[in-house]
C-alpha cells in the first residue's frame, strides 16, 4: 500500500516536471529566435567568414559596394606615391595598414599575450580630461590616439608593452579561478614626455557583425531604456552618451566604440582611416598629427588631397552597414533554454537586452524592419572600479562602457581563432569576463557565482549559441 502511494507520487511528479519542461520550452523559446540579424541580415555561413557575409534584399547597387568596400577593408595601404594611386598615402604615424589588420575576418582582435609581442589591433586612446563641453581634450603632443608604428624615416609615438597581473579567486562551491589583469608600460617616447596629466584608454578592436543594424535602431528606443539616475531604483542606471558629431557639428547619441564615444558609421569608417591607418578624407582632411610633430616632420609623404576620395570611402560606410550576423546554433536546445532562462534570472537582460525593431526610413532598405536581437541597450553602465579606464570620453565617465552586443559571440573562435573578451581583452573566455562584472552588475555577476556548476555551464552554452 505504501509502496503504490510512494509510486504513484514519483509518477505524479515525473508527470508535473514532464509537463513543466514541455510548457517551458515553447513559451521561452521565441519565434525565429535564430535570427539574430533578422529575415534580411542573419547568415547561415558558420565558416571564419561568419562575421563578413552580406545581407539579403540589396540592390545590385549596394551589393556592388558591398564587394568593392570589402576589398578597400581588407587591402594594405602603402606609403606614397604608389604604385596603386587609390591606395597610397600610409601613415606618416598609424597603428596598422588595413582595417581588416586590425578587425581580422571582420572579426575582433587578441591582445597581446605577453610583454615583446607587438599591438595588433590594441589602441590607446589618449586625452588630459574633457573640455568645458565635454569633449576629451588632445594631449598636446601625441593627440587623442596613440599611434605605435610609422613609415620609413618618421618616428612612431611610443611603445606600449603588456603584462599581466594573475588574480586568483573562488566560486562559492570551492571551485578555483584566475583572471588577468593587464598592466601597460609605454616607453620610448619620440615626441616629449608624456604630459603628467594624460589619461588613456585601452582599446580592442571590436567585431564588424550587425553594425548596420545598431546603426539603425531608432533613437527614441534606445533613449526610453535610459535610466541615469535610477529612478526605478534597481540598481541598473543606463546612460547614453552624447558626443561631438561632425557631420551635424553639434552633441548626438553616441552609438559605436567601447564607450559609444562615435555617432555613425560614417565617422567611425573615416576616423579609423585618420586615426588608424594615417588616410585623410573629406571628413578628416588633416593627417592626425598635433602642431607639434607637424613642425617637427615638415614635409611627409601625401597620397592625393584628400587620400580616400568619397567615392571609395562611402563604399568602405556602405561595407560596414551591410555585414550580416550569424544564426544561432542550436536555439531550441533545451541546455540553451535553460541558460537563456538563467541569464533572464540573473538580470544580464537589464543591460543586454535581447531585441529591437528597427527604424523605417533607412536609405538601405533591407535594413528597415529588422527584427533583431543584438543583446544590448547601447547605453553606458558603471561596470566597476576593476574595469575602469579613469579616462572620460565625452558623457563617459572613467567606469562607464557601452553595454556590447552580445550576437556572434560565439563564433568567435571560429572566425578569429580565440575567445578572448572586453574592452581589452583581458577576459580569455566568456565566464572570465562575466567574472570581470562589478557596479551595476555587481549583483548580476554575483547571482552567477552562487549558481551551481552545471547551471553556470548552462549560461555559458547559451552564450556560446548567440
Ligand atoms: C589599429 C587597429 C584598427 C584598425 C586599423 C581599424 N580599426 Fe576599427 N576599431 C578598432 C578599435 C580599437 C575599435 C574600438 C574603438 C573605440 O572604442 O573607440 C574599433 C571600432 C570600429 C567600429 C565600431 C564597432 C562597434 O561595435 O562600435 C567600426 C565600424 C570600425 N572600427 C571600422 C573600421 C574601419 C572601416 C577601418 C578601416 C578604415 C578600421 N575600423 C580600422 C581598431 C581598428
Ligand atoms: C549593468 C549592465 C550589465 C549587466 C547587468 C551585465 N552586463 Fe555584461 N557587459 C556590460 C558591459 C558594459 C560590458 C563591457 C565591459 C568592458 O568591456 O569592460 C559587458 C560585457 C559582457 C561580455 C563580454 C562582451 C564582449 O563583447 O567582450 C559578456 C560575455 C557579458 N557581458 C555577459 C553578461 C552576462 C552573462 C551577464 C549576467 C550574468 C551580464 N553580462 C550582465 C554590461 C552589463
Ligand atoms: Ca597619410
Ligand atoms: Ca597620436
Ligand atoms: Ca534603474
Amino acid at each position: 500500500m505504501k509502496k503504490l502511494f510512494l509510486c504513484s507520487v514519483f509518477l505524479f511528479l515525473w508527470a508535473v516536471s514532464c509537463k513543466n519542461s514541455q510548457e517551458n520550452s515553447p513559451s521561452i523559446y521565441e519565434t525565429n529566435e535564430e535570427l539574430s540579424g533578422g529575415e534580411n541580415f542573419t547568415t547561415y555561413d558558420l565558416s571564419e567568414n561568419a562575421f563578413g557575409a552580406e545581407g539579403k534584399q540589396l540592390t545590385p547597387q549596394q551589393s556592388n559596394d558591398f564587394t568593392t568596400g570589402n576589398s578597400f577593408f581588407r587591402s594594405n595601404w602603402v606609403i606614397a606615391p604608389g604604385s596603386v594611386q587609390t591606395l597610397d598615402g600610409l601613415g606618416a604615424l598609424f597603428n596598422a595598414n588595413s582595417c581588416g589588420g586590425c578587425h581580422f575576418k571582420d572579426g575582433r582582435a587578441k591582445p597581446p599575450l605577453s610583454s615583446n609581442e607587438p599591438l595588433n589591433g590594441l589602441l590607446f586612446r589618449l586625452s588630459i580630461g574633457n573640455d568645458a563641453q565635454g569633449k576629451p581634450i588632445p594631449e598636446p603632443n601625441y593627440g587623442t590616439q596613440l599611434q605605435d608604428k610609422a613609415i620609413l624615416g618618421v618616428n612612431p609615438e611610443a611603445k606600449v608593452s603588456i603584462n599581466y597581473q594573475e588574480i586568483a579567486g573562488n566560486y562559492p562551491d570551492g571551485t578555483s579561478y584566475t583572471l588577468r589583469k593587464p598592466i601597460y608600460t609605454f616607453s620610448q617616447n619620440n615626441y616629449g614626455n608624456f604630459s603628467p596629466n594624460m589619461l588613456f584608454s585601452p582599446r580592442i578592436a571590436q567585431q564588424m557583425c550587425g553594425l548596420g543594424l545598431l546603426e539603425n535602431i531608432k533613437e527614441g528606443d534606445i533613449l526610453a531604456l535610459a535610466d541615469e539616475n535610477d529612478a526605478n531604483n534597481d540598481g541598473i542606471s543606463g546612460k547614453p552618451n552624447m558626443v561631438w558629431n561632425i557631420l551635424t557639428q553639434s552633441f548626438t547619441l553616441g552609438r559605436f566604440g567601447w564607450k559609444a564615444n562615435v555617432a555613425t558609421l560614417k565617422e567611425q569608417t573615416a576616423g579609423a582611416f585618420h586615426g588608424d591607418i594615417g588616410i585623410t578624407s573629406s571628413l578628416f582632411p588633416q593627417e592626425d598629427l598635433t602642431n607639434y610633430q607637424q613642425t617637427l616632420l615638415g614635409n611627409i609623404p601625401n597620397g592625393g588631397t584628400p587620400e580616400i576620395e568619397d567615392i571609395n570611402l562611402e563604399k568602405v560606410i556602405n561595407y560596414t552597414k551591410m555585414l550580416s550576423v550569424p544564426v544561432r546554433r542550436d536555439a531550441k536546445n533545451n541546455d540553451i533554454l535553460k541558460g537563456k532562462q538563467l541569464f533572464m534570472q540573473l538580470n544580464c537582460n537589464a543591460c543586454h537586452k535581447p531585441s529591437f525593431v528597427t527604424g523605417n526610413n533607412n536609405a538601405i532598405s533591407a535594413l528597415n524592419n529588422q527584427v533583431i536581437r543584438p543583446y544590448t541597450d547601447m547605453l553606458l553602465h558603471d561596470l566597476g572600479e576593476d574595469l575602469a579606464d579613469n579616462r572620460p570620453d565625452f558623457r563617459a565617465n572613467g567606469r562607464e562602457w557601452r553595454t556590447p552586443p552580445l550576437w556572434g559571440i560565439g563564433m568567435l573562435e571560429v572566425v578569429n581563432r580565440h575567445t578572448f573578451l572586453l574592452h581589452d581583452g583581458r577576459a580569455r573566455n566568456a565566464e572570465e569576463a562575466i567574472l570581470w562584472h562589478g557596479g551595476e552588475a555587481e549583483k548580476s555577476k554575483n547571482d552567477f557565482k552562487n549558481l551551481s556548476k552545471n547551471e553556470r555551464d548552462l549560461l555559458l552554452k547559451f552564450l556560446n549559441s548567440l
